[in-house]
């Protein structure tokens, strides 16, 4: 039984990473990640210049997952593409994630990193919920089509992705699907924390983070059967040739396994990665592989989408 895994034509040792977001803003996060038992790693989400984020007290544990209001704190999109594009590879395995905060932001994100020589993968995040009036972009499907209709124009060179916030109805599935089927998109990764939640501090009878009045992006274990419908959902729906991740509450093995057998290729870990740091990973791969063996798969490929649904 082997862990490895092919994802946009590339080999992985293994279908785990991390999230964006968690443990991933500095060369010394990403290192750590690179040396790690993580197949791949993506950034954290990089906006044209380093941004300090939201103030205060912002992510906080919660009972059963977490509750963060970051606001976008990165080094800025000339960190990380120095970081990848030093290393053997260019960061031809690796993923940069990148956001802006209008069209004209992210068209130039994407225009600085078509000028550079990284040979990575580009996750475009569509569905930060942190930032004080700017909606979750893919959460206004008309936004969303006439941006990825330019940025294939403009950029068809680059392998892209989008990171897409959770939607909770069918209608809302058939919409964000019929948008990217029009397009050369590569792959979605389901789902970014489920935005705009809320947590009492039973403690201090206050909002369990300061930033926005308290409201959150919530992950973790609250998020994981979400994840797997929006995963479950898209797979039925996209191309057979838009792969996808899974991210969201994944714990344990079988929270891996039960998001491949959605229709994810790869799958990231965040809100568990906090805690656990980069031992997670030799945890995860350990229990994935055993559950596959046990159930009878050679290998993560073959399990991909092999729900079992009554005929
Ligand atoms: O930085 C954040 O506040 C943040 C981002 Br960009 C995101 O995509 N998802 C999230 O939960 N937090």
């Amino acid at each position: 039984m082997t862990l490895t895994t092919k994802f946009l034509g590339r080999t992985y040792s293994s279908p785990l990473m991390n999230g964006a977001g968690v443990r991933c803003s500095t060369a010394g996060d990403l290192e750590k990640l690179r040396h790690s038992s993580a197949g791949s790693f993506v950034t954290k989400t990089a906006t044209l210049t380093p941004r300090a984020g939201n103030p205060g007290h912002r992510m906080s544990p919660l009972p059963y997952g977490s509750i963060n209001s970051m606001g976008l704190p990165n080094k800025g999109l000339t960190y990380y593409l120095d970081y990848l594009t030093a290393l053997p590879d260019h960061g031809a395995n690796n993923f940069l994630s990148v956001a802006g905060f209008s069209e004209a932001d992210q068209l130039a994100v994407l225009a600085q990193i078509a000028a550079n020589d990284f040979a990575g993968i580009v996750e475009l995040n569509l569905s930060c919920p942190n930032i004080p009036g700017h909606p979750q972009l893919a959460y206004d499907f008309d936004a969303t089509d006439a941006l990825l209709d330019k940025v294939f124009t403009r950029f068809p060179q680059l392998e892209l992705g989008v990171k897409l916030p959770p939607f909770f109805d069918p209608i809302h599935f058939d919409a964000i699907a019929r948008i990217l089927n029009q397009y050369p998109v590569k792959y979605t990764n389901s789902i970014n924390s489920l935005g705009n939640g809320f947590f009492v501090d039973p403690q201090t009878d206050a909002p369990a983070i300061e930033p926005k009045g308290g409201f959150g992006g919530i992950g973790g274990g609250y998020a994981k059967p979400t994840a797997l419908a929006n995963v479950r959902a898209l797979h039925e729906r996209l191309r057979d040739d838009i792969a996808q991740i899974g991210t969201g509450g994944v714990q344990t093995g079988r929270d891996v396994y039960d998001l491949i057998l959605c229709g994810a290729s790869m799958v990231q870990v965040a809100t568990a990665f906090g805690p656990e740091g980069v031992p997670i990973f030799d945890r995860l791969n350990q229990e994935l592989q055993d559950i596959l063996t046990s159930k009878g798969y050679a290998d993560v490929t073959s399990a991909v989408g092999q729900l079992h649904v009554a005929a």
